[in-house]
């Protein structure tokens, strides 16, 4: 912890969904929910509008689809959402040469290297105003909600209290009295199991936390999670923003006070593990090709064991499936006492990933599979995905450009009918027209390369 609040931690608002409402002017104040639009799609984000009638990241469509049924489903479009986090990171890379993105659309400033008279609580409140409108303005009108704190901790805490488009900054020396009477689950590594353990023992605040020792911390939730626990209930966090740091894989592991030897608790550990992989590589845009398991037996012999895809997943079924299959390999009847999942090989999101569940979906109909269909697993041969790509090329959200009438997004298709609205970032609310799936004149629409920003 610094003696001065000088770690920023600035996040976008509905970051997805503002982007829509930002280049669908007939969207701006609506509820607009970003995701996979199909029957197994799962809500990304949604605008604050469509969160006051309860939709959630992560919830399904369906779920979502029942809370707001007005609100626009719209499946996403990556290539828009790199090019404002390109420029909101090229500005913090402005503000301060120490800059740590953790996603697209969120991340930490060193302000203590950047270029300010002084780090009072004064000037870097003035300070973070004035990066917030840039963010704004240069955004074309995406709000940024920041927080700065004495640890990177305090900040990632504080840019979440005013949201959206507000700014904390928790003055140092009043870390503790913040987090005492918040709930446990604001500690990073607290998910909803180790919440859940906690209140089992009665601790529900950050105070009750506080107040317990070190030793019956660790035997409450193991040695390793026990000591940074005890520290943060304490916002004791000195972990330094650094700069550029860069995924190569995302996996999760755990290690067990007992050796497990369950074959279904095993496949059951992975599964979780492997929805925790998968969020956290949707959540940075990624995507890999490589799932790779680790088991370290009772003995201590580590073995790692992978399989590659034929192109990159995101999808939590997929990589636990996959996970699944690898462990059904090796002999575990001695006691397993870590494991763990991991993604390799990423990739950027590329557009047509980004629809992934619903081309999986057509896949899965193309191949004939009942179940869960919804990837393609490495022996299964693929069909042509021209005529997939090209049968569910509709994408509701999508860009296209009609020849007489210009560009616009497609607002729903089906039956052989696109409805499109001719509207842009630019113009002001426009009409809807519809046209055959198939109609000569209609075409997706791309932005030309050569204006698109450089990748950081
Ligand atoms: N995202 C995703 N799947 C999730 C969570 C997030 O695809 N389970 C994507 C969509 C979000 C973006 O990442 O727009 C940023 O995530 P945030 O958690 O910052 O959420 P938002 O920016 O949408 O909303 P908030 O205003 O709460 O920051
Ligand atoms: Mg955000």
């Amino acid at each position: 912890m610094r003696a001065q609040a000088s770690v920023l931690h600035l996040d976008l608002d509905a970051f997805f969904a503002a982007v829509e409402q930002r280049d669908k002017p007939s969207l701006r104040g609506k509820p607009v929910v970003v995701g996979g639009v199909g029957g197994r799609g799962v809500v990304a984000t949604a605008s604050y509008e469509a969160r006051r009638f309860g939709v959630r990241s992560a919830m399904t469509t369906r779920e979502a689809r029942s809370r707001c049924p007005h609100a626009a489903f719209l499946t996403g479009r990556f290539h828009a959402y790199r090019e404002a986090s390109a420029i909101v990171m090229g500005l913090l890379r402005e503000a301060s040469p120490l800059v740590e993105p953790l996603s697209l659309d969120e991340a930490f400033v060193d302000l203590a290297a950047a270029d300010l008279p002084d780090l009072e609580v004064a000037t870097v409140s003035a300070y973070a105003e004035t990066l917030r409108a840039r963010v704004h303005e240069a955004t074309g009108g995406l709000t940024a909600s920041v927080g700065i704190g004495t640890s990177k901790f305090i900040a990632k805490v504080a840019s979440d209290l005013d949201k959206p488009d507000g700014l904390v900054v928790v003055a140092p020396g009043t870390e503790r009295e913040l987090l005492r009477p918040m709930n446990v689950t604001v500690i990073p590594g607290v998910g909803p199991a180790t919440g859940e353990r906690l209140r089992r023992a009665g601790i529900v605040t950050v105070a009750d936390l506080e107040a317990v020792d070190l030793d019956e911390l660790v035997r409450l939730v193991g040695k390793a999670h026990g000591a940074g626990l005890h520290a943060l209930a304490r916002a004791q966090d000195d972990r330094a923003v650094v700069a550029d740091r860069e995924a190569k894989s995302v996996s999760s592991e755990s290690t067990f006070d007992t050796d497990l030897t369950d074959r279904s608790l095993m496949e059951h550990l992975l599964t979780r593990q492997a929805g925790e992989v998968a969020t956290r590589l949707s959540k940075h845009g990624l995507s890999g090709r490589t799932v790779t398991i680790k088991v370290r037996m009772h003995d201590f012999t580590t073995l790692s064991r992978s399989t590659t895809l034929p192109s990159p997943t995101d999808s939590a079924p997929t990589v636990a499936r996959l996970a699944r299959r690898l462990l059904a390999d090796l002999d575990t009847s001695g006691g397993v006492r870590l494991l763990g999942v991991g993604v390799s090989g990423l990739a950027d999101w590329v557009q047509e990933d980004l629809f992934g569940e619903t081309l999986g979906e057509a896949l899965g109909e193309a191949l004939g599979e009942a179940g869960d269909g919804a990837e393609t697993a490495p022996e299964v041969e693929l069909p042509d995905l021209s005529r997939v790509r090209d049968r569910s090329g509709w994408w509701p959200g999508a860009d296209v450009v009609h020849d007489e009438l210009g560009r616009g997004w497609v607002w729903g298709a089906g039956r052989g009918v696109v409805t499109v609205r001719f509207e842009t970032a630019e113009t002001p609310a426009g009409p809807v027209r519809s046209f055959a799936h198939d109609d000569p004149a209609l075409h997706p629409w791309q932005k030309p390369v050569e204006d698109e920003p450089e990748e950081p």
